[in-house]
Protein backbone atom coordinates (compact mmCIF):
# COMPACT_ATOMS: atom_id res chain seq x y z
CA UNK A 1 0.00 0.00 0.00
CA UNK A 2 2.85 2.37 0.89
CA UNK A 3 4.51 1.61 -2.32
CA UNK A 4 1.21 2.72 -4.24
CA UNK A 5 1.12 5.82 -2.38
CA UNK A 6 5.02 6.57 -3.30
CA UNK A 7 4.40 5.96 -6.96
CA UNK A 8 1.21 7.92 -6.92
CA UNK A 9 3.18 10.88 -5.75
CA UNK A 10 5.76 10.37 -8.46
CA UNK A 11 3.16 10.65 -11.13
CA UNK A 12 1.95 14.17 -9.40
CA UNK A 13 4.92 16.00 -9.95
CA UNK A 14 4.96 17.70 -13.64
CA UNK A 15 8.38 18.03 -15.10
CA UNK A 16 8.71 20.27 -18.56
CA UNK A 17 11.77 20.04 -20.01
CA UNK A 18 12.37 22.86 -22.62
CA UNK A 19 15.00 23.42 -25.11
CA UNK A 20 15.29 27.03 -26.09
CA UNK A 21 14.36 28.50 -29.25
CA UNK A 22 17.69 29.21 -31.69
CA UNK A 23 17.63 32.15 -32.72
CA UNK A 24 18.84 33.51 -35.90
CA UNK A 25 20.02 37.18 -37.22
CA UNK A 26 17.44 37.17 -39.61
CA UNK A 27 14.35 36.05 -41.56
CA UNK A 28 16.58 34.38 -43.78
CA UNK A 29 19.05 32.42 -42.11
CA UNK A 30 18.32 28.93 -41.84
CA UNK A 31 17.74 27.40 -38.77
CA UNK A 32 20.26 24.82 -36.98
CA UNK A 33 18.10 22.62 -35.64
CA UNK A 34 19.51 19.37 -33.40
CA UNK A 35 17.69 16.53 -31.46
CA UNK A 36 17.90 18.34 -27.70
CA UNK A 37 20.05 16.28 -26.49
CA UNK A 38 20.63 18.13 -23.34
CA UNK A 39 17.26 17.76 -22.23
CA UNK A 40 17.22 14.08 -23.26
CA UNK A 41 19.73 13.05 -20.92
CA UNK A 42 18.20 15.25 -18.50
CA UNK A 43 15.39 13.47 -18.92
CA UNK A 44 16.56 10.15 -19.08
CA UNK A 45 17.90 10.87 -15.81
CA UNK A 46 14.51 11.57 -14.19
CA UNK A 47 12.86 8.47 -15.96
CA UNK A 48 15.73 6.21 -14.06
CA UNK A 49 14.27 8.16 -10.89
CA UNK A 50 10.83 7.84 -11.48
CA UNK A 51 9.77 11.18 -12.84
CA UNK A 52 7.89 11.16 -16.00
CA UNK A 53 9.02 14.39 -17.60
CA UNK A 54 7.89 15.49 -20.71
CA UNK A 55 10.67 17.20 -23.76
CA UNK A 56 9.22 20.08 -25.19
CA UNK A 57 11.30 21.54 -28.22
CA UNK A 58 9.73 24.16 -29.92
CA UNK A 59 11.81 24.45 -33.07
CA UNK A 60 10.14 21.33 -34.45
CA UNK A 61 6.56 22.05 -34.87
CA UNK A 62 7.13 24.20 -38.17
CA UNK A 63 10.94 25.00 -39.22
CA UNK A 64 9.61 27.71 -42.02
CA UNK A 65 7.52 29.54 -39.42
CA UNK A 66 9.76 32.06 -38.23
CA UNK A 67 8.67 34.84 -35.63
CA UNK A 68 10.76 38.40 -34.80
CA UNK A 69 11.24 38.68 -31.51
CA UNK A 70 13.57 42.19 -30.78
CA UNK A 71 16.70 42.00 -33.10
CA UNK A 72 16.33 38.60 -33.77
CA UNK A 73 13.95 35.72 -35.10
CA UNK A 74 13.52 32.25 -34.02
CA UNK A 75 11.59 29.48 -36.11
CA UNK A 76 8.88 26.99 -34.77
CA UNK A 77 6.08 27.96 -32.18
CA UNK A 78 5.61 31.30 -31.70
CA UNK A 79 6.14 32.62 -28.15
CA UNK A 80 2.61 33.11 -27.52
CA UNK A 81 2.12 29.11 -29.01
CA UNK A 82 4.88 28.11 -26.18
CA UNK A 83 2.91 30.21 -23.36
CA UNK A 84 -0.18 28.10 -24.41
CA UNK A 85 1.39 24.76 -24.20
CA UNK A 86 2.84 25.60 -20.64
CA UNK A 87 -0.86 26.28 -20.10
CA UNK A 88 -1.75 23.03 -21.07
CA UNK A 89 0.86 21.35 -18.92
CA UNK A 90 0.74 23.16 -16.00
CA UNK A 91 3.93 21.76 -14.45
CA UNK A 92 5.49 21.94 -11.01
CA UNK A 93 9.01 22.32 -12.66
CA UNK A 94 10.18 23.44 -15.73
CA UNK A 95 13.87 23.45 -16.42
CA UNK A 96 14.49 25.06 -19.59
CA UNK A 97 18.14 24.06 -21.64
CA UNK A 98 20.07 27.28 -22.80
CA UNK A 99 23.01 26.21 -23.94
CA UNK A 100 24.20 28.82 -26.77
CA UNK A 101 24.34 32.32 -24.95
CA UNK A 102 23.23 33.93 -27.56
CA UNK A 103 19.79 32.38 -26.78
CA UNK A 104 19.96 33.72 -23.54
CA UNK A 105 17.24 36.69 -23.81
CA UNK A 106 15.05 33.93 -25.64
CA UNK A 107 15.29 31.59 -22.49
CA UNK A 108 14.67 34.47 -20.22
CA UNK A 109 11.49 35.64 -21.60
CA UNK A 110 10.13 31.75 -21.84
CA UNK A 111 11.11 31.65 -17.95
CA UNK A 112 8.34 35.02 -17.66
CA UNK A 113 5.94 33.50 -20.01
CA UNK A 114 6.04 30.81 -17.97
CA UNK A 115 5.68 32.63 -14.38
CA UNK A 116 2.86 34.23 -16.16
CA UNK A 117 0.61 31.16 -17.13
CA UNK A 118 1.90 29.32 -14.20
CA UNK A 119 2.93 31.11 -11.29
CA UNK A 120 3.71 28.59 -9.22
CA UNK A 121 5.73 26.52 -10.89
CA UNK A 122 9.82 26.41 -10.19
CA UNK A 123 12.01 27.48 -13.28
CA UNK A 124 15.38 26.53 -13.43
CA UNK A 125 18.04 27.42 -16.56
CA UNK A 126 21.33 25.54 -17.16
CA UNK A 127 23.22 25.24 -20.20
CA UNK A 128 26.58 26.79 -21.31
CA UNK A 129 25.60 30.71 -20.62
CA UNK A 130 23.98 29.59 -16.71
CA UNK A 131 27.32 27.97 -16.03
CA UNK A 132 29.26 31.06 -17.17
CA UNK A 133 27.06 33.81 -15.73
CA UNK A 134 24.46 32.41 -13.19
CA UNK A 135 24.28 36.24 -12.52
CA UNK A 136 22.74 37.21 -15.84
CA UNK A 137 20.22 34.31 -15.22
CA UNK A 138 19.16 35.74 -11.97
CA UNK A 139 18.96 38.82 -12.73
CA UNK A 140 15.24 37.97 -13.97
CA UNK A 141 13.23 37.69 -11.16
CA UNK A 142 11.00 34.65 -12.79
CA UNK A 143 13.70 32.55 -12.82
CA UNK A 144 14.49 30.71 -9.50
CA UNK A 145 17.55 28.59 -10.08
CA UNK A 146 20.58 29.02 -12.29
CA UNK A 147 21.76 25.27 -12.58
CA UNK A 148 25.82 25.11 -13.20
CA UNK A 149 27.55 22.18 -15.10
CA UNK A 150 26.34 19.08 -16.02
CA UNK A 151 22.96 18.08 -14.73
CA UNK A 152 22.08 14.57 -14.41
CA UNK A 153 21.94 14.70 -10.68
CA UNK A 154 21.58 17.64 -9.99
CA UNK A 155 18.15 17.73 -11.94
CA UNK A 156 17.01 14.88 -10.49
CA UNK A 157 17.48 16.17 -6.96
CA UNK A 158 15.58 19.33 -7.66
CA UNK A 159 12.94 17.73 -8.64
CA UNK A 160 13.15 15.35 -4.89
CA UNK A 161 13.09 18.39 -3.30
CA UNK A 162 10.35 20.00 -5.22
CA UNK A 163 8.05 16.99 -4.97
CA UNK A 164 8.80 16.60 -1.48
CA UNK A 165 8.13 20.45 -0.67
CA UNK A 166 11.41 20.62 0.57
CA UNK A 167 14.17 23.45 0.26
CA UNK A 168 16.41 23.24 -3.05
CA UNK A 169 18.86 25.23 -1.63
CA UNK A 170 21.20 23.23 -0.66
CA UNK A 171 21.88 21.15 -3.72
CA UNK A 172 25.06 21.12 -5.46
CA UNK A 173 25.30 22.56 -8.67
CA UNK A 174 23.04 25.54 -8.78
CA UNK A 175 22.66 29.21 -7.44
CA UNK A 176 19.69 31.32 -6.66
CA UNK A 177 18.34 34.11 -4.74
CA UNK A 178 18.08 34.06 -1.03
CA UNK A 179 15.56 36.12 0.57
CA UNK A 180 16.54 39.31 0.66
CA UNK A 181 17.88 39.08 -3.34
CA UNK A 182 21.19 38.02 -2.91
CA UNK A 183 22.81 35.74 -5.07
CA UNK A 184 23.90 32.47 -3.46
CA UNK A 185 26.03 30.17 -6.01
CA UNK A 186 26.70 26.69 -4.44
CA UNK A 187 29.59 24.60 -4.28
CA UNK A 188 29.89 22.93 -8.00
CA UNK A 189 29.32 19.61 -8.46
CA UNK A 190 32.20 17.91 -9.22
CA UNK A 191 31.56 15.96 -13.22
CA UNK A 192 31.20 12.20 -12.29
CA UNK A 193 33.53 10.16 -13.48
CA UNK A 194 31.11 7.56 -14.79
CA UNK A 195 29.20 9.31 -17.36
CA UNK A 196 25.63 8.46 -17.31
CA UNK A 197 24.00 5.96 -19.30
CA UNK A 198 23.24 6.99 -23.00
CA UNK A 199 19.77 8.67 -23.37
CA UNK A 200 16.31 7.24 -24.20
CA UNK A 201 15.44 8.59 -27.68
CA UNK A 202 11.80 6.93 -27.22
CA UNK A 203 11.84 10.50 -24.87
CA UNK A 204 11.21 12.41 -28.28
CA UNK A 205 9.68 12.11 -32.05
CA UNK A 206 13.22 11.13 -33.31
CA UNK A 207 11.29 10.53 -37.04
CA UNK A 208 10.55 14.62 -37.16
CA UNK A 209 14.62 15.29 -36.29
CA UNK A 210 15.43 13.06 -39.54
CA UNK A 211 12.62 14.92 -41.25
CA UNK A 212 13.89 18.13 -40.64
CA UNK A 213 17.71 17.29 -41.18
CA UNK A 214 16.45 15.84 -44.57
CA UNK A 215 14.91 19.32 -45.45
CA UNK A 216 18.63 20.71 -44.67
CA UNK A 217 17.62 22.37 -41.40
CA UNK A 218 19.98 19.75 -39.84
CA UNK A 219 22.82 21.23 -37.23
CA UNK A 220 25.73 20.44 -39.23
CA UNK A 221 26.59 21.60 -42.36
CA UNK A 222 27.54 18.64 -43.97
CA UNK A 223 24.87 15.84 -43.33
CA UNK A 224 26.37 11.69 -43.95
CA UNK A 225 22.95 10.34 -44.15
CA UNK A 226 19.50 10.35 -43.90
CA UNK A 227 18.81 8.91 -40.42
CA UNK A 228 21.86 10.46 -38.58
CA UNK A 229 21.94 10.98 -34.50
CA UNK A 230 24.96 12.23 -32.81
CA UNK A 231 27.08 10.07 -30.33
CA UNK A 232 29.06 11.72 -27.33
CA UNK A 233 31.59 9.07 -26.41
CA UNK A 234 33.05 10.71 -23.43
CA UNK A 235 33.06 14.29 -21.88
CA UNK A 236 35.56 16.78 -20.85
CA UNK A 237 38.83 18.41 -22.40
CA UNK A 238 42.24 18.32 -20.82
CA UNK A 239 43.55 21.41 -23.13
CA UNK A 240 43.48 25.31 -22.30
CA UNK A 241 42.37 26.82 -25.74
CA UNK A 242 41.50 30.76 -24.14
CA UNK A 243 38.54 31.24 -26.23
CA UNK A 244 36.80 28.18 -25.23
CA UNK A 245 33.71 27.69 -23.18
CA UNK A 246 33.25 23.95 -23.28
CA UNK A 247 35.23 22.48 -19.54
CA UNK A 248 32.54 25.04 -17.93
CA UNK A 249 30.21 22.48 -18.45
CA UNK A 250 31.96 19.34 -18.72
CA UNK A 251 35.03 20.19 -16.95
CA UNK A 252 38.72 19.42 -17.61
CA UNK A 253 38.98 15.42 -16.79
CA UNK A 254 38.81 13.64 -19.82
CA UNK A 255 36.28 11.05 -19.30
CA UNK A 256 35.10 8.41 -21.52
CA UNK A 257 32.66 5.66 -22.28
CA UNK A 258 34.65 2.37 -22.75
CA UNK A 259 34.72 1.18 -26.58
CA UNK A 260 32.34 -1.73 -26.10
CA UNK A 261 29.93 0.39 -24.25
CA UNK A 262 30.06 3.43 -27.22
CA UNK A 263 29.19 -0.02 -29.76
CA UNK A 264 26.77 -1.47 -28.09
CA UNK A 265 24.51 1.95 -27.85
CA UNK A 266 25.20 2.13 -31.92
CA UNK A 267 24.12 -1.07 -32.25
CA UNK A 268 20.95 -0.27 -30.16
CA UNK A 269 20.38 2.97 -32.29
CA UNK A 270 20.60 1.02 -35.48
CA UNK A 271 18.47 -1.89 -34.36
CA UNK A 272 15.41 0.38 -32.79
CA UNK A 273 16.02 3.62 -35.06
CA UNK A 274 17.39 2.47 -38.25
CA UNK A 275 19.98 5.22 -37.75
CA UNK A 276 22.18 4.87 -40.75
CA UNK A 277 25.02 7.27 -39.76
CA UNK A 278 26.70 9.10 -36.49
CA UNK A 279 28.25 12.04 -35.76
CA UNK A 280 30.60 12.15 -33.11
CA UNK A 281 30.40 15.05 -31.19
CA UNK A 282 33.06 14.51 -28.94
CA UNK A 283 35.38 17.51 -27.73
CA UNK A 284 38.38 15.27 -27.67
CA UNK A 285 37.19 12.80 -29.33
CA UNK A 286 40.35 10.54 -30.08
CA UNK A 287 42.13 11.83 -27.02
CA UNK A 288 42.46 8.24 -25.69
CA UNK A 289 43.86 6.54 -28.92
CA UNK A 290 43.59 2.81 -27.67
CA UNK A 291 39.90 3.28 -26.97
CA UNK A 292 39.35 5.50 -29.98
CA UNK A 293 41.15 2.66 -32.18
CA UNK A 294 38.56 -0.21 -30.32
CA UNK A 295 35.55 2.11 -31.27
CA UNK A 296 37.09 2.11 -35.30
CA UNK A 297 37.26 -1.39 -35.16
CA UNK A 298 34.12 -1.84 -33.99
CA UNK A 299 32.66 0.58 -36.62
CA UNK A 300 33.95 -1.71 -39.32
CA UNK A 301 31.43 -3.92 -38.45
CA UNK A 302 28.80 -1.89 -39.16
CA UNK A 303 29.85 -0.92 -42.33
CA UNK A 304 28.74 -0.30 -45.30
CA UNK A 305 25.34 -0.21 -43.20
CA UNK A 306 26.63 2.60 -41.17
CA UNK A 307 28.63 5.91 -41.85
CA UNK A 308 30.39 8.25 -39.16
CA UNK A 309 32.05 11.56 -38.87
CA UNK A 310 33.40 13.93 -36.49
CA UNK A 311 31.93 17.32 -36.73
CA UNK A 312 33.26 18.18 -33.93
CA UNK A 313 37.08 19.48 -33.94
CA UNK A 314 39.42 16.33 -33.07
CA UNK A 315 42.86 17.18 -32.37
CA UNK A 316 45.57 16.47 -35.43
CA UNK A 317 48.47 15.20 -32.82
CA UNK A 318 46.37 12.01 -31.63
CA UNK A 319 46.06 10.70 -35.65
CA UNK A 320 49.04 11.22 -37.63
CA UNK A 321 48.74 7.11 -38.33
CA UNK A 322 48.29 5.92 -41.68
CA UNK A 323 47.80 2.77 -40.72
CA UNK A 324 45.03 3.89 -37.90
CA UNK A 325 43.50 6.43 -41.01
CA UNK A 326 43.28 3.63 -42.84
CA UNK A 327 40.89 1.56 -40.66
CA UNK A 328 38.90 4.93 -40.09
CA UNK A 329 38.33 5.21 -44.01
CA UNK A 330 37.48 1.24 -44.13
CA UNK A 331 34.86 1.56 -40.73
CA UNK A 332 33.13 4.21 -43.37
CA UNK A 333 34.64 7.35 -42.12
CA UNK A 334 33.01 10.21 -43.88
CA UNK A 335 35.40 13.24 -42.86
CA UNK A 336 36.86 14.39 -40.14
CA UNK A 337 36.67 17.97 -38.70
CA UNK A 338 40.16 18.84 -36.49
CA UNK A 339 40.19 21.82 -34.47
CA UNK A 340 43.46 23.80 -35.69
CA UNK A 341 42.23 27.66 -34.66
CA UNK A 342 45.19 29.93 -35.64
CA UNK A 343 47.94 29.44 -38.67
CA UNK A 344 50.63 31.03 -36.76
CA UNK A 345 52.49 29.11 -34.61
CA UNK A 346 53.63 31.56 -31.94
CA UNK A 347 49.99 32.98 -31.41
CA UNK A 348 48.32 29.64 -31.31
CA UNK A 349 51.27 28.49 -28.70
CA UNK A 350 51.74 31.65 -26.56
CA UNK A 351 48.02 33.46 -26.61
CA UNK A 352 45.54 31.34 -27.53
CA UNK A 353 47.39 28.37 -25.32
CA UNK A 354 46.70 25.48 -27.46
CA UNK A 355 49.14 23.04 -27.26
CA UNK A 356 49.64 21.94 -31.17
CA UNK A 357 51.96 21.62 -33.61
CA UNK A 358 51.18 22.99 -37.07
CA UNK A 359 54.12 20.81 -38.92
CA UNK A 360 51.44 18.15 -37.37
CA UNK A 361 48.45 19.50 -38.50
CA UNK A 362 50.05 19.51 -42.77
CA UNK A 363 51.25 16.11 -41.93
CA UNK A 364 48.24 15.02 -41.33
CA UNK A 365 46.78 16.86 -43.85
CA UNK A 366 48.94 15.36 -46.49
CA UNK A 367 48.10 11.67 -44.45
CA UNK A 368 44.38 12.09 -44.77
CA UNK A 369 44.55 12.97 -48.64
CA UNK A 370 46.54 9.94 -49.03
CA UNK A 371 44.29 7.98 -47.81
CA UNK A 372 41.26 9.71 -49.27
CA UNK A 373 39.48 10.90 -46.45
CA UNK A 374 38.02 14.41 -46.56
CA UNK A 375 39.22 16.68 -43.71
CA UNK A 376 38.08 19.83 -42.35
CA UNK A 377 39.42 22.47 -40.44
CA UNK A 378 38.23 25.23 -38.18
CA UNK A 379 39.68 28.55 -37.79
CA UNK A 380 39.05 31.37 -35.38
CA UNK A 381 40.36 35.06 -36.70
CA UNK A 382 40.06 38.60 -34.53
CA UNK A 383 41.16 37.58 -31.55
CA UNK A 384 42.25 39.97 -28.59
CA UNK A 385 45.83 40.60 -29.16
CA UNK A 386 46.44 39.25 -32.74
CA UNK A 387 48.00 41.49 -35.23
CA UNK A 388 46.95 41.33 -38.72
CA UNK A 389 49.90 39.87 -39.82
CA UNK A 390 48.81 37.01 -37.42
CA UNK A 391 45.13 37.17 -39.10
CA UNK A 392 46.59 36.91 -42.38
CA UNK A 393 49.05 33.92 -41.26
CA UNK A 394 46.14 32.09 -40.82
CA UNK A 395 44.20 33.01 -43.59
CA UNK A 396 47.47 32.23 -45.86
CA UNK A 397 47.99 28.68 -43.65
CA UNK A 398 43.79 27.51 -43.99
CA UNK A 399 44.39 28.46 -48.13
CA UNK A 400 47.56 26.09 -48.02
CA UNK A 401 46.15 23.47 -46.84
CA UNK A 402 43.00 23.69 -48.74
CA UNK A 403 45.02 24.42 -52.31
CA UNK A 404 47.78 21.97 -51.41
CA UNK A 405 45.97 19.22 -49.12
CA UNK A 406 41.91 19.82 -49.84
CA UNK A 407 41.22 20.62 -45.92
CA UNK A 408 38.19 22.72 -46.52
CA UNK A 409 38.30 25.56 -43.89
CA UNK A 410 35.63 26.92 -41.43
CA UNK A 411 36.87 30.47 -40.47
CA UNK A 412 34.98 32.25 -38.07
CA UNK A 413 35.48 35.30 -35.84
CA UNK A 414 36.67 35.30 -32.35
CA UNK A 415 33.60 35.42 -30.12
CA UNK A 416 34.12 36.76 -26.66
CA UNK A 417 31.84 34.70 -24.52
CA UNK A 418 31.78 35.23 -20.89
CA UNK A 419 33.15 32.31 -18.74
CA UNK A 420 36.58 32.32 -21.24
CA UNK A 421 39.75 33.83 -20.59
CA UNK A 422 39.46 35.39 -24.00
CA UNK A 423 36.55 37.20 -22.48
CA UNK A 424 38.13 38.77 -19.53
CA UNK A 425 41.29 39.80 -21.83
CA UNK A 426 38.88 42.09 -23.67
CA UNK A 427 37.26 43.55 -20.29
CA UNK A 428 40.79 43.67 -18.89
CA UNK A 429 41.87 45.89 -22.07
CA UNK A 430 38.86 47.64 -23.27
CA UNK A 431 38.64 45.75 -26.55
CA UNK A 432 34.83 44.88 -26.77
CA UNK A 433 32.87 46.90 -29.60
CA UNK A 434 30.09 46.93 -27.56
CA UNK A 435 28.04 45.96 -24.49
CA UNK A 436 27.55 42.14 -25.24
CA UNK A 437 24.04 41.45 -25.22
CA UNK A 438 22.84 37.61 -26.57
CA UNK A 439 21.14 39.69 -29.62
CA UNK A 440 24.42 40.51 -30.54
CA UNK A 441 26.19 37.42 -30.31
CA UNK A 442 23.00 36.29 -32.74
CA UNK A 443 24.26 38.43 -35.33
CA UNK A 444 27.48 38.52 -34.73
CA UNK A 445 27.34 34.41 -35.04
CA UNK A 446 25.35 34.82 -37.99
CA UNK A 447 26.98 34.26 -41.85
CA UNK A 448 26.66 38.02 -41.98
CA UNK A 449 27.82 38.76 -38.73
CA UNK A 450 31.03 41.17 -37.73
CA UNK A 451 33.52 40.65 -34.96
CA UNK A 452 33.15 42.38 -31.58
CA UNK A 453 36.19 42.60 -31.05
CA UNK A 454 38.32 46.26 -31.71
CA UNK A 455 42.27 46.58 -31.05
CA UNK A 456 45.16 48.45 -32.03
CA UNK A 457 45.54 46.61 -34.60
CA UNK A 458 42.31 45.69 -36.47
CA UNK A 459 38.39 46.58 -36.64
CA UNK A 460 35.77 44.07 -37.50
CA UNK A 461 35.37 45.73 -40.41
CA UNK A 462 38.71 44.90 -41.73
CA UNK A 463 38.64 41.15 -40.68
CA UNK A 464 35.39 40.48 -42.38
CA UNK A 465 36.59 42.15 -45.83
CA UNK A 466 39.81 39.67 -44.77
CA UNK A 467 36.90 36.91 -44.50
CA UNK A 468 35.06 37.82 -47.72
CA UNK A 469 37.84 37.43 -49.85
CA UNK A 470 39.25 34.18 -48.32
CA UNK A 471 35.80 32.69 -48.56
CA UNK A 472 35.32 33.59 -52.33
CA UNK A 473 38.92 32.31 -53.00
CA UNK A 474 38.16 28.85 -51.44
CA UNK A 475 34.77 28.76 -52.92
CA UNK A 476 37.02 28.53 -56.39
CA UNK A 477 39.62 26.35 -55.24
CA UNK A 478 36.72 23.55 -53.86
CA UNK A 479 35.53 23.51 -57.39
CA UNK A 480 39.17 22.56 -58.84
CA UNK A 481 39.36 20.11 -55.80
CA UNK A 482 36.39 18.04 -56.18
CA UNK A 483 37.45 17.74 -59.95
CA UNK A 484 40.94 16.05 -58.66
CA UNK A 485 38.75 13.78 -56.09
CA UNK A 486 35.83 11.65 -56.45
CA UNK A 487 35.76 10.82 -52.89
CA UNK A 488 35.60 14.51 -51.95
CA UNK A 489 33.35 15.52 -54.65
CA UNK A 490 30.76 12.79 -53.74
CA UNK A 491 30.66 14.34 -50.57
CA UNK A 492 30.41 17.71 -51.30
CA UNK A 493 27.29 17.12 -54.21
CA UNK A 494 25.39 14.87 -51.50
CA UNK A 495 25.92 17.74 -49.18
CA UNK A 496 24.96 20.11 -51.69
CA UNK A 497 21.83 18.43 -52.55
CA UNK A 498 20.86 17.98 -49.41
CA UNK A 499 20.88 21.54 -47.94
CA UNK A 500 19.49 22.88 -51.60
CA UNK A 501 16.31 23.64 -49.10
CA UNK A 502 18.89 26.07 -47.44
CA UNK A 503 20.07 27.67 -50.32
CA UNK A 504 16.68 28.27 -51.73
CA UNK A 505 15.21 29.83 -48.54
CA UNK A 506 18.17 32.13 -48.32
CA UNK A 507 18.40 33.36 -51.68
CA UNK A 508 14.60 32.95 -53.10
CA UNK A 509 12.62 33.81 -49.51
C1 LIG B 1 26.79 19.99 -30.53
C2 LIG B 1 27.17 21.44 -30.38
C3 LIG B 1 26.64 22.35 -31.29
C4 LIG B 1 25.65 21.94 -32.37
C5 LIG B 1 24.25 21.71 -31.85
C6 LIG B 1 23.88 22.50 -30.63
C7 LIG B 1 22.44 22.24 -30.19
N1 LIG B 1 22.21 21.20 -29.43
O1 LIG B 1 21.57 22.96 -30.60
C8 LIG B 1 25.73 23.12 -33.38
C9 LIG B 1 26.53 22.66 -34.57
C10 LIG B 1 24.41 23.69 -33.92
C11 LIG B 1 26.48 24.16 -32.58
C12 LIG B 1 26.64 25.45 -33.06
C13 LIG B 1 27.32 26.44 -32.38
N2 LIG B 1 27.99 26.31 -31.21
CO1 LIG B 1 28.07 24.64 -30.22
N3 LIG B 1 28.45 23.10 -29.25
C14 LIG B 1 28.04 21.88 -29.34
C15 LIG B 1 28.74 21.02 -28.27
C16 LIG B 1 29.92 20.33 -28.94
C17 LIG B 1 27.91 19.98 -27.57
C18 LIG B 1 26.57 20.49 -27.01
C19 LIG B 1 25.74 19.33 -26.53
O2 LIG B 1 24.77 18.96 -27.17
N4 LIG B 1 26.15 18.68 -25.42
C20 LIG B 1 25.54 17.49 -24.88
C21 LIG B 1 24.42 17.79 -23.89
C22 LIG B 1 24.06 16.55 -23.14
O3 LIG B 1 24.92 18.76 -22.98
P1 LIG B 1 24.20 20.15 -22.65
O4 LIG B 1 23.22 20.52 -23.68
O5 LIG B 1 25.23 21.15 -22.29
O6 LIG B 1 23.35 19.81 -21.32
C23 LIG B 1 23.97 19.45 -20.11
C24 LIG B 1 24.26 20.64 -19.17
O7 LIG B 1 24.38 21.88 -19.85
C25 LIG B 1 23.17 20.62 -18.15
N5 LIG B 1 21.90 21.32 -18.39
C26 LIG B 1 21.37 21.79 -19.53
N6 LIG B 1 20.18 22.34 -19.29
C27 LIG B 1 19.91 22.22 -18.00
C28 LIG B 1 18.80 22.61 -17.24
C29 LIG B 1 18.78 22.30 -15.87
C30 LIG B 1 17.63 22.71 -15.04
C31 LIG B 1 19.86 21.59 -15.27
C32 LIG B 1 19.85 21.23 -13.83
C33 LIG B 1 20.99 21.23 -16.03
C34 LIG B 1 20.99 21.55 -17.39
O8 LIG B 1 22.88 19.25 -18.04
C35 LIG B 1 22.97 18.62 -19.35
C36 LIG B 1 23.44 17.19 -19.14
O9 LIG B 1 24.66 17.14 -18.48
C37 LIG B 1 29.21 22.12 -27.26
C38 LIG B 1 30.49 21.78 -26.50
C39 LIG B 1 30.19 21.16 -25.17
N7 LIG B 1 31.00 20.22 -24.79
O10 LIG B 1 29.25 21.52 -24.46
C40 LIG B 1 29.39 23.33 -28.16
C41 LIG B 1 29.07 24.71 -27.59
C42 LIG B 1 27.76 24.63 -26.84
N8 LIG B 1 28.88 25.52 -28.79
C43 LIG B 1 29.34 26.71 -28.68
C44 LIG B 1 29.30 27.70 -29.69
C45 LIG B 1 30.02 29.01 -29.41
C46 LIG B 1 28.61 27.48 -30.88
C47 LIG B 1 28.45 28.51 -32.03
C48 LIG B 1 27.95 29.86 -31.58
C49 LIG B 1 29.80 28.56 -32.77
C50 LIG B 1 29.86 29.55 -33.91
N9 LIG B 1 30.74 30.52 -33.80
O11 LIG B 1 29.17 29.45 -34.88
C51 LIG B 1 27.42 27.81 -32.96
C52 LIG B 1 26.03 28.47 -32.98
C53 LIG B 1 25.52 28.44 -34.36
C54 LIG B 1 24.11 28.87 -34.48
N10 LIG B 1 23.92 29.93 -35.22
O12 LIG B 1 23.20 28.28 -33.95
C55 LIG B 1 29.93 26.95 -27.31
C56 LIG B 1 28.89 27.69 -26.46
C57 LIG B 1 29.44 28.71 -25.58
C58 LIG B 1 28.38 29.71 -25.24
N11 LIG B 1 28.43 30.16 -24.01
O13 LIG B 1 27.56 30.10 -26.04
C59 LIG B 1 30.22 25.47 -26.83
C60 LIG B 1 30.19 25.27 -25.31
C61 LIG B 1 31.59 25.07 -27.43
C62 LIG B 1 32.81 25.72 -26.88
N12 LIG B 1 33.92 25.06 -27.12
O14 LIG B 1 32.86 26.78 -26.32
N13 LIG B 1 27.00 23.65 -31.43
S1 LIG C 1 40.93 21.38 -27.47
FE1 LIG C 1 38.79 21.97 -28.09
S2 LIG C 1 37.47 21.49 -26.31
FE2 LIG C 1 39.63 21.43 -25.60
S3 LIG C 1 39.99 23.47 -24.73
FE3 LIG C 1 40.68 23.52 -26.90
S4 LIG C 1 38.86 24.21 -28.08
FE4 LIG C 1 38.12 23.59 -26.02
Amino acid sequence: MKCSIVKLRRIVIKILLIDTPSTMASRKDVPRISVPYGPLYLASSLRRSGFLPVIYDSKISDVRAIHAWKSVHYCGDSLDQISARIGIEMPDFIAITNILSKDTGIALEIARRAKAVCPKTVVAIGGSHATASPEDILACPEVDIAAIGEGEQTIVELAQRIEAGETFRDVKGIAFRNDIGAIVVNPQRIPANELPPFPDYSLVDLERYFQITAQGFGARPFVIGKRTLSVFSSRGCPFRCFFCGAHAIVGRKFRTYPADIVLQHIRDMVERYGIDSVDFEDDNVSGDRRRFEAIVDGLADFHPRLAWATPNGARADTLTDRALLQKMKASGLQYLTMGVESGDQQFLSKTIKKALDLGVVVELAKLFRQVGIPLNAFFIVGFPDETLEQINNTLSFAHMLHRRHAVYPFISFAIPLKGTDMYRICVDKGYLTDAITPELLTHSASYKGRGLILTRDFTPEQVSVLLRKFNRDVFIDELKNMAFNPVLALTRVRSILRSLPRAWRYFFS
